[in-house]
C-alpha cells in the first residue's frame, strides 16, 4: 500500500493534511490530520462572559458570525435573557447573509476550478474586460515559462475537466462575479453587525445597531442582488457541473448519520422552531437532538484529556507527542455514532421531516432531474447542490424576515450577568452544526467549549476506531491517478474543511 499525503490541499482554510493509503487504484485508508493547535477554550477561562462572542469570532475569518451567534445563544441561556423580537431578527439577518457569502466562496473560489477548465480562457474572443484580464494573465504565465497555471488558479490536478469552452468561460465569468456578490452579502451583514469579519454589534439578546428603515432598505437591495445570482447563476452552474460529472452523485458518500441543529429561529424564544429543522438522522430515521448525547473521543487526538467526555465536562489539555495521536481535532460522536454535518445534513434532516416547503420543492425538482434518490445528496455533488438550494431559500427568507422588524422597538435585551449559570448555544455555521457551551462562576467564564462543524467532519478515528465523516467518504474511492487523486481532492473540497475552526 502506498502512502500519499495530499496536504497541503490549497483552496481550503487552515492546515489540513489528508493522508491516503492507496492500493490497486483504490483508497484503502485515509486520515484527516489537523496540523495546528490554537487553544481558544483556554483563552476564554476567567474572562468576562461578554468577551466570548467577540473572542470566539477570532476563531475564524470565514464563519465568525456563526461563532458570535452560537455564543450569544449560549449566553442568553446562561443569563436567562428575554430576547426582543427585533434582536432575534437582526441576528438572523446577519447570520443568514454570512451563509450567502460563504456558499459563494465555497463553490466558486474553493471548488469550481476542480471542474471548470480555466485554460479555456485562452480561446476567449469577446470583449469583457474582466475576462480579458484573466486571459492576459493566463497567457503571460504560459509565455513567460512560469509554472502554469499560477495563483489564484491552484491546485490544478491532472484529470478530466469540463470540455465545453463556452461553459467554461461562462463559469469563469461567474467565478469573477461571485467575488463581487460575496462583498455585497458581507456589506448586508455589516449594516447591522459592523465591519466584516469581526462584528462588534452582535450581543446576547440582539444587536446594538438600531433598525432604521433606510438600513433595512439598503440590506434588502443587497440581498436581492445576491438572491438573483443564486437563482440565475449559482443553481444552474451546479446543475451544469452535475450534468457533466454525474458519477459524482456516487462519489464521496460519508458512512454514518447526519446532524443539523436547525438554522435561523422563527421567533425570539429559546427552542423556537427554525427556518430549517433540527434533527439527528441515523439509520434512516430523524430524531430530536439531545446535546447530552454528544461526547468527544481523544484516543487519536493530541490531547491528554480523558476520552468520551460530555460537552459540559470537556477538557482541553494539549499533548503534542501523544502516542498514536495524529490530529489536533477531537472526535465528537453522537450517542457513539459518527455523523456528517453541513449543507447536505441541513437539507436531508429538513427534507425528511417535510419541514421547509422551499427546500422540499428544490430537492424534489433536482432528484427527479438527476434521476437520483434523496440519499444521493450524500455525495460530492449533493453537498454542492445543497449549498445552492439552501442559499436560495435563505435569501428569500431574509427578504421576508427584514420586513418583520418593528421600527423603533428595542433591538437588544438588557444584559445582567449572573454570578453563576450555564448554557448551550446551537447554531448552523455554513459548514454545519456548531455548539458552544458556557459555564459561569463568580461572573467569569469557568468553562467554554466549542464543538465545531469541521471537528465533526474532519475528526480522526474515535476510540472504537471508526473513521470520521471525511475519512469514511474517502475510504473505498477509486482514483484514476494515484499521485494526483483528483477524486479525493474533489471529495475534500465538497466538505470545505476549516481547520482553524476544528482544532481547539
Ligand atoms: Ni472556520 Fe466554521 C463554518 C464554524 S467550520 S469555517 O462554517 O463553526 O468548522
Amino acid at each position: 500500500m502506498r502512502q500519499i499525503d495530499l496536504g497541503p490541499i490549497t483552496r481550503i482554510e487552515g492546515h489540513l493534511n489528508v493522508r491516503t493509503f492507496v492500493e490497486n487504484g483504490v483508497i484503502m485508508d485515509a486520515q484527516c490530520i489537523s496540523e495546528m493547535f490554537r487553544g481558544f477554550e483556554i483563552i476564554l477561562r476567567g474572562r468576562d462572559p461578554l468577551d466570548a462572542q467577540q473572542i470566539t469570532q477570532r476563531i475564524c475569518g470565514v464563519c465568525p458570525y456563526a461563532h458570535a451567534i452560537a455564543s450569544c445563544y449560549a449566553q442568553e441561556a446562561a443569563y436567562g435573557l428575554k430576547v426582543p423580537k427585533n434582536g432575534r431578527i437582526l441576528h438572523n439577518l446577519i447570520q443568514g447573509a454570512n451563509h450567502l457569502y460563504d456558499y459563494l466562496l465555497q463553490f466558486y473560489q474553493l471548488s469550481a476550478l476542480d471542474f471548470v477548465d480555466v485554460t479555456a480562457i485562452v480561446q476567449y474572443r469577446g470583449n469583457d474586460a474582466d475576462l480579458l484580464k484573466v486571459k492576459e494573465w493566463v497567457q503571460f504565465q504560459t509565455q513567460s515559462g512560469m509554472s502554469y497555471p499560477a495563483a489564484p488558479f491552484l491546485p490544478r490536478l491532472s484529470g478530466q475537466y469540463i470540455d465545453d469552452v463556452e461553459l467554461n468561460i461562462g463559469a469563469l465569468k461567474h467565478y469573477l462575479e461571485a467575488m463581487a456578490l460575496q462583498k455585497k452579502a458581507n456589506q448586508a451583514a455589516a449594516i447591522f453587525g459592523g465591519k466584516f469579519p469581526h462584528a462588534t454589534a452582535i450581543f446576547p439578546g440582539g444587536c446594538s445597531q438600531e433598525a432604521r428603515i433606510d438600513l433595512i432598505m439598503a440590506y434588502q437591495a443587497l440581498i436581492r442582488e445576491v438572491r438573483d445570482f443564486y437563482r440565475d447563476k449559482y443553481v444552474p452552474d451546479v446543475a451544469a457541473v452535475a450534468a457533466k460529472f454525474p458519477k459524482y452523485w456516487e462519489i464521496g458518500a460519508s458512512k454514518g448519520g447526519f446532524l443539523s441543529f436547525g438554522h435561523l429561529p422563527l421567533s425570539p424564544e429559546s427552542g423556537a422552531k427554525r427556518l430549517l429543522a433540527a434533527g439527528i438522522l441515523l439509520d434512516g430515521r430523524v430524531a430530536p437532538v439531545d446535546f447530552n448525547l454528544i461526547r468527544q473521543d481523544t484516543k487519536y487526538s493530541k490531547y491528554d484529556s480523558a476520552s468520551g467526555l460530555k460537552v459540559r465536562d470537556s477538557d482541553t489539555s494539549p499533548s503534542s507527542h501523544k502516542d498514536g495521536a495524529y490530529s489536533w481535532t477531537k472526535a465528537p460522536r453522537y450517542n457513539g455514532r459518527m455523523v456528517e454535518v453541513g449543507p447536505a445534513a441541513r437539507v436531508l434532516v429538513d427534507y425528511l421531516q417535510g419541514h421547509n416547503a422551499a427546500i422540499k420543492k428544490s430537492v424534489d425538482h433536482f432528484i427527479a432531474w438527476a434521476r437520483i434518490t434523496p440519499e444521493k445528496l450524500n455525495s460530492v455533488l449533493g453537498r454542492h447542490l445543497s449549498r445552492a438550494i439552501l442559499g436560495l431559500a435563505i435569501a428569500d427568507f431574509l427578504l421576508e424576515e427584514s420586513e418583520r422588524i418593528d421600527i423603533g422597538a428595542p433591538t437588544m435585551a438588557d444584559i445582567e450577568i449572573p454570578a453563576s449559570g450555564e448554557g448551550f448555544g446551537a447554531a448552523e455555521a455554513s459548514r454545519g452544526a456548531l455548539l458552544h457551551y458556557i459555564r459561569i462562576e463568580n461572573h467569569k467564564v469557568e468553562k467554554y467549549e466549542c464543538v465545531v462543524p469541521t471537528t465533526w467532519n474532519c475528526s480522526p478515528r474515535d476510540d472504537m476506531g471508526t473513521p470520521g465523516a471525511l475519512e469514511s467518504a474517502l475510504i473505498g474511492t477509486k482514483v484514476s491517478d494515484p499521485e494526483a487523486q483528483m477524486e479525493a481532492v474533489r471529495i475534500v473540497h465538497s466538505f470545505d474543511p476549516c481547520i482553524a475552526c476544528a482544532v481547539h
